[in-house]
């Protein structure tokens, strides 16, 4: 990666959630990209984020801690999170604190704002929201006031998807313009890897390989997975890998029972290098009930694997139908299934499937959308100089 000569290094406070959820990631892969652009990163979260593997002389964190009084029914995450950030922005001198994930890293940015303002400091706050914090948590009209007030008092407001753009002005009372920046990949690491053993051992008769990668909340819809699988599995031979962990697990297993799956299915669990799972692929499932970006998918094509997705969220502006895989109705697992199999039957039509699908990530290349958010730091950082 080349830093353009012209641009200066900032020093870049990153707040988010430091689990594997995609916004964390996110987060912490940008942090990781533009520490080695030259810019000194310093991550405040409540634990290390699993993404963060490794640590140069311009990357930091700052842990924050609750202290848990009898006194409080919950420990107040958001009042330890203001407090840590007045005290690095104060410490580390920072440029541009950029937040991901509306509630409460947005409000919790803009309340250190402003009693940093009161001695005299002025820090800039870039919010990027992910998705479930305005499909899901913005729904709750309890939080309206907090989200739509962060969003409109932060210095620039990022979405990773024109629909979930249009999801948060549709949802809350926010009267600024918003960014859209995709989420991106990092090719390095995510390509396709020769994994022949790995293949040979899954499946042992070439039977073709369907991959499905989450976090099992119900909104990813893991069942349709399990139902689409099993239809495929009417007409052909496969294989099914779920990989991650979560609240519908348990379900999920049953559901392999009394389908009589079991035989086809491994359940992996949490991967830490997801890529050589998806090297091995030949279809990858998203059937989410709601999906602002999917970076899952994207992950997945840059393995060179084809998506059969719902067509849900920004789900429509990484999957192109009938090139790099097929959207369907939310729900609809017959549909996925006939296009899964129109896809898997035929080994030359695979193998172009899975070309444009590598193709299309190529859009979405780590050095593509980096800068993106390198212009909008510099951007807020020169307003909020020319104001005060
Ligand atoms: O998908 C999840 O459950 C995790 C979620 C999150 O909030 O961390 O991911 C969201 O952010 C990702 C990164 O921007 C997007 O690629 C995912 O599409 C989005 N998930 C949903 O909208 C459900």
């Amino acid at each position: 990666m080349v830093l353009p000569i012209e641009r200066i290094n900032m020093k870049i406070g990153i707040v988010c959630y430091p689990t594997y959820g995609g916004s964390g990631v996110v987060a912490t892969e940008l942090g990781k990209a533009l520490s080695m652009r030259g810019h000194q990163v310093h991550f405040i979260s409540y634990k290390q984020p699993a993404r963060l593997d490794f640590f140069t002389g311009n990357i930091f964190f700052h842990e924050v801690y609750v202290s848990h009084y009898p006194l409080f029914d919950f420990p107040p995450y958001e009042t330890a999170l203001t407090s840590r950030l007045v005290d690095v922005v104060k410490f580390e001198k920072l440029d541009v604190l950029h937040v991901h994930y509306a509630i409460p890293h947005a409000s919790a940015a803009v309340m250190a704002k402003h009693i940093l303002a009161t001695e005299g400091i002025q820090i800039p706050i870039v919010t990027t929201l992910h998705g479930t914090d305005i499909t899901l948590v913005g729904k709750d009209k309890s939080f309206e006031p907090v989200v739509s007030y962060s969003l409109n008092q932060s210095n620039g407001v990022t979405a990773v998807s024109a629909s979930l753009k249009q999801d948060t002005y549709d949802h809350f009372k926010v009267t600024r313009d918003i960014a859209i920046i995709p989420n991106f990949i990092d090719f390095d690491r995510f390509s396709k890897q020769a994994k022949e053993h790995f293949k040979m051992a899954v499946s042992p008769n070439g039977e073709k390989i369907i991959i499905h990668t989450s976090n099992f909340r119900k909104v990813k819809r893991v069942e349709d997975v399990v139902r689409v699988f099993g239809k495929i599995r009417e007409q052909m031979d496969a294989k099914l890998l779920l990989v991650g962990d979560g609240p519908e697990r348990q379900n999920i297993e049953q559901l392999c029972r009394d389908l009589k799956l079991c035989d086809g299915i491994s359940f992996l669990g949490k991967q830490d290098a997801v890529e050589e799972v998806l090297s091995i692929g030949d279809l990858f499932l998203m059937p989410s009930e709601t999906e602002s970006f999917g970076l899952a998918a994207l992950e997945a094509m840059a393995c060179e694997v084809p998506v059969v997705s719902s067509n849900a969220g920004g789900i429509p502006e990484l999957n192109i139908d009938g090139k790099t895989g097929f959207m369907c109705n939310v729900g609809d697992v017959d549909a996925m299934a006939e296009k899964a199999l129109y896809i898997l039957s035929d080994d030359q039509r695979l193998k172009m499937f899975k070309h444009n699908a590598r193709q299309r990530a190529h859009d979405f290349h780590i050095d593509k959308i980096v800068p993106q958010y390198e212009n909008m730091y510099e951007e807020v950082i020169a307003k909020m100089l020319a104001s005060v």
